[in-house]
């Protein structure tokens, strides 16, 4: 029997479908009409108010009694809400920076969050074709095929992703920098999508063992925390405590041993909750 998730899931799936091919005819090629945000690097494109807005009306108009948290209807001002109530919490295209430099890595992230718990996942690379999904309890898929995290339990054998962010603060960079040079000297190596919602399904695939970053928003970890979880993954502060989605600070990791390691070796920082 389809359960009222599963015809949530459908619907969010063919809407972020038809989203996928706005970014295809958007990505290459194309001059592309680009805004800053909070500085230099932090941008949003015509393609991400558009892709945002083409989820909205659908899911609303659906389902009008759903609420919505978008990374750009934030930036216009709107208020951030995570209620009981059914909320889709939508990146229109996370990795805006390698969209706009045309470098394949960027996509989709929707989430169906219902009494602040996650329902739904999509994250969806149109470019490479890569889609990630996972439905509470039903196990997480590439493709449409079944994904498990690595397992990795050693930091000194582990492949951790981690990001340079979106902002150019002093402080911020420091801790990048910081942590960067700590980490290369213990782990098998550090890599970098550019987009967190790919270094979170990363993570999910088994391709990486553990990704963290300080600054990020609740639509960068949205779909990412429900994908890594049903993949048998780890979501928790980087200081290694419970995750507060609000903070900007997130960890996902392979096991929970990867996850303390990794994070008693970092160097906190407690980014501005603009939120
Ligand atoms: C950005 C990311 C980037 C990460 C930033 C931010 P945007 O999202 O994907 O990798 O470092 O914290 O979340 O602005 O491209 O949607």
């Amino acid at each position: 029997m389809t359960s009222a998730i599963d015809s949530y899931y459908e619907k969010a799936l063919s809407v972020v479908k038809e989203a996928g091919k706005v970014i295809k005819n958007e990505q290459y090629n194309k001059t592309k009409a680009v805004d800053r945000k909070s500085c230099d690097i932090d941008l949003v494109t015509e393609t991400d108010k558009a892709i945002e807005d083409l989820l909205i009306k659908t899911l609303s108009k659906e389902y009008p009694d759903h609420k919505f948290i978008g990374e750009e209807s934030v930036a216009d001002g709107k208020k951030v809400e995570l209620t009981e109530a059914p909320t889709w919490i939508i990146d229109p295209i996370d990795g805006t920076l390698n969209f706009v430099h045309e470098f394949p890595h960027s996509c989709i992230s929707l989430a169906l969050f219902i009494n602040k718990e996650p329902s739904i996942g999509i994250i969806y690379n149109p470019s490479l074709e890569q889609l990630f999904t996972a439905q509470k309890g039903k196990g997480a898929f590439y493709n449409g095929n079944k994904i498990e995290v690595s397992k990795q339990c050693d930091l000194k054998k582990a492949l951790i992703m981690y990001e340079l962010g979106t902002s150019r603060d002093h402080s911020k960079i420091d801790n990048v920098k910081k942590n960067f040079e700590t980490l290369i000297g213990i782990v098998h190596g550090m890599r970098s999508t550019g987009s967190a919602a790919l270094n979170m399904a990363m993570v999910a695939l088994g391709g990486a063992d553990a990704y963290f970053e300080f600054g990020t928003h609740i639509w960068d970890i949205a779909a990412g925390e429900l994908i890594v979880t049903e993949a048998g993954g780890v979501i928790m502060d980087p200081s290694g405590g419970t995750i507060d989605r609000f903070s900007r600070r997130m960890l996902v990791a392979s096991s929970k041993s990867l996850g303390d390691q990794l994070s008693a070796n970092l160097t906190q920082f407690y980014p501005e909750p603009v939120d």
